[in-house]
């Protein structure tokens, strides 16, 4: 088994759904960064754009504004750096400040321009399923079967990129959990993760402190969804998903580690 791949979130928005604000100032950012690192993230996931349910965007200027001080700043650390944006001039200005991964939760959908840029850089790549847009992707999101509907818009985004002239080992694919999807849509994809594993590449998974973990438990509120991250992460591990996109970096770090030593033994 790979050992699990930890990516830490670093938010530097007034509005993400769990640690909004928190880390708008850049010297917060930077500092939280840091910590991440020094509680084992092998990378660094930085967006300057909120994407829960119902949120709208922000324009390029003001993300830009948000996210390339903190990147350039963080470009020493010892993990890599991964830019999550939709944005064509947002992932120029990262790969440029130092990120070598870019994490577009729309799979090259809102700007496919990003392929190529993509491509010529070398970087790697996250492909993200989502139902439509964060505007309206919990508006009764529908599948007939879930899985196999993420797993063909996957394959599907894939392809588009390798046409791109993204070599196919740079793609990392995501099933999106919280992106257009119920409750028992996510319980799905995580019971069934090892057919989109079945790809052939790298999986990502963000469930994260998400809502879903909070209606599963009475209610709780974001602060207080760490155990079922924990239990989902793990699960994930088991199912065949390589790389954990986390806000609570030490902790999901010591779980995965004695899980992936139980599963290899
Ligand atoms: N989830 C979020 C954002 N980016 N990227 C990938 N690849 N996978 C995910 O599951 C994923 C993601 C949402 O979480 P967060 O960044 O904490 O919230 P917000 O979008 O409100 O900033």
């Amino acid at each position: 088994m790979q050992p699990p791949v930890i990516m830490g979130v670093v938010n530097v928005t007034p509005d993400s759904f769990s640690d909004g604000g928190l880390f708008l100032d850049a010297d917060n950012a930077v500092a939280h960064g840091e910590r991440l690192v020094a509680e084992g993230a092998d990378i660094l996931d930085l967006g300057g754009e909120s994407t829960r349910p119902g949120s709208d965007g922000v324009p390029e200027e003001e993300e830009l504004r948000r996210v390339i001080p903190v990147l350039e700043r963080l470009a020493g650390v010892s993990a890599r750096l991964s830019i999550d944006t939709t944005k064509l001039g947002v992932a120029r200005a990262g790969l440029a400040a130092g990120a070598t991964i870019v994490n577009d939760v729309s799979a090259f959908r809102f700007e496919p321009e990003l392929a190529g840029l993509v491509a010529g850089s070398g970087a790697d790549c996250v492909l993200m399923h989502m139902l439509g847009e964060p505007r309206t992707m919990q508006d009764d999101p529908k599948y007939d079967d879930v899985v196999s509907e993420v797993k063909s818009f996957l394959e599907e985004r894939l392809g588009f990129a390798v046409a791109e002239g993204v070599p196919e080992e740079r793609v990392w694919l995501d099933p999106g959990i919280g992106f257009g999807k119920t409750t028992e849509h996510n319980l799905e994809l995580l019971r069934r993760l090892d057919e989109i594993a079945a790809i052939g590449r790298p999986v990502v998974v963000g469930t994260s402190r998400k809502g879903f973990l909070g209606k599963l438990t009475g209610g709780r509120p974001e602060s207080e969804r760490l155990p079922g991250t924990i239990a989902t992460n793990v699960l994930a591990l088991e199912r065949g998903a390589t790389v954990f996109r986390v806000h609570d970096v030490a902790q999901v770090r010591d779980a995965l580690t004695v899980a992936a030593a139980t599963l290899s033994q």
